[in-house]
């Protein structure tokens, strides 16, 4: 991953250093997991799905960036170390979470040029990824994470909240994946139901672990939550749980229609229903 961006060395240093910081700590992968388990069982196992997948860990990596700066979660420690904006200073931890996202879009338009599948074109690919990050989804879920109060929250909010800033992207990620197998429409569909149901569990026990786990476990800080409306604040930890628990007996589901070949998402499911950090 580090080879598909600039060198530290090279100018703007800082920047560079600062993307790299950004992208090869130690995150989980699951999102470029997703991407490259669905390639894959759809037939695609080529370098340049890996680089799709690449570019979604960068879409993520910035995302990371730009939550946890002072303006949005004022958050010291991530996947263990301190901030971007802790070690690099605000503006150039802001700028290199610009130069990850372009450089993902750049990738995202590279790759599906190599790959390219039948049925969708490289704008559809990087046109997709767009509209999942845009103010229709990454963008506007943040947005309304950020401005709403605990107290005005309510199911159909918080629904709002996570499907967008956290499903969004499980949803392309996945998409992307089918895109670059050159999966139909259908299995597209089923692809994109399954990582939704994915993504929101996921965000209901990353909910969870802020309240259950420590900085040590997770590598970030805890209570980053305490102001704000989650799905733990309004059903309880063991409504949180059983609403994720009830969403991945969702994902499972809807993956009926790829037989065994679905086995690699069942797993992936199953690392997020367990999952301690
Ligand atoms: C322009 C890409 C872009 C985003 C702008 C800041 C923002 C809007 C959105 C923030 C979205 C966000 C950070 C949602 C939280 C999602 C989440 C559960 C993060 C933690 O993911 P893990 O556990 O982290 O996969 P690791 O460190 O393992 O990669």
């Amino acid at each position: 991953m580090p080879a598909l961006l600039p060198e530290a060395s090279e100018r703007p240093g800082p920047v560079h250093e600062a993307m790299h910081y950004a992208l090869t700590s130690a995150g989980k992968r699951v999102r470029p997991v997703l991407t490259l388990a669905v390639a894959e069982l759809f037939g695609e196992r080529g370098a340049a799905a890996l680089d799709l997948a690449c570019a979604v860990e960068m879409v993520h990596a910035c995302s990371l960036v730009l939550d946890d700066l002072p303006s949005m979660d004022d958050a010291a420690l991530r996947r263990g170390r301190p901030t971007v904006h802790r070690v690099y200073g605000e503006a150039v931890a802001l700028l290199a979470a610009l130069a990850l996202l372009n450089r993902a879009y750049a990738l995202v338009a590279e790759s599906a040029h190599r790959l390219s599948p039948r049925r969708y074109t490289s704008e559809d690919m990087v046109h997709h990824l767009a509209a999942a990050i845009g103010s229709g989804g990454l963008i506007g879920g943040q947005a309304l994470d950020l401005l709403s109060k605990p107290e005005d929250a309510d199911l159909d909010l918080l629904e709002y909240i996570h499907s967008h800033k956290t499903g969004a992207l499980f949803m392309a990620a996945g998409e992307l994946g089918a895109m670059a197998a050159d999966a139909r429409r259908r299995e597209l569909e089923v692809v994109a139901r399954f990582a939704k149901n994915l993504g929101l569990a996921f965000q209901i026990s990353d909910d969870l672990l802020d309240v259950l786990a420590t900085p040590e476990e997770t590598g970030k800080d805890a209570g980053q939550d305490a102001e704000k409306a989650t799905f733990v604040k309004l059903l309880g930890v063991a409504g949180a749980q059983a609403l994720a628990t009830e969403l991945l007996g969702f994902a499972v589901e809807s993956l009926a229609p790829l037989g065994r070949r679905g086995d690699p998402l069942r797993e992936l499911a199953l690392f997020v229903e367990k999952r301690s950090r």
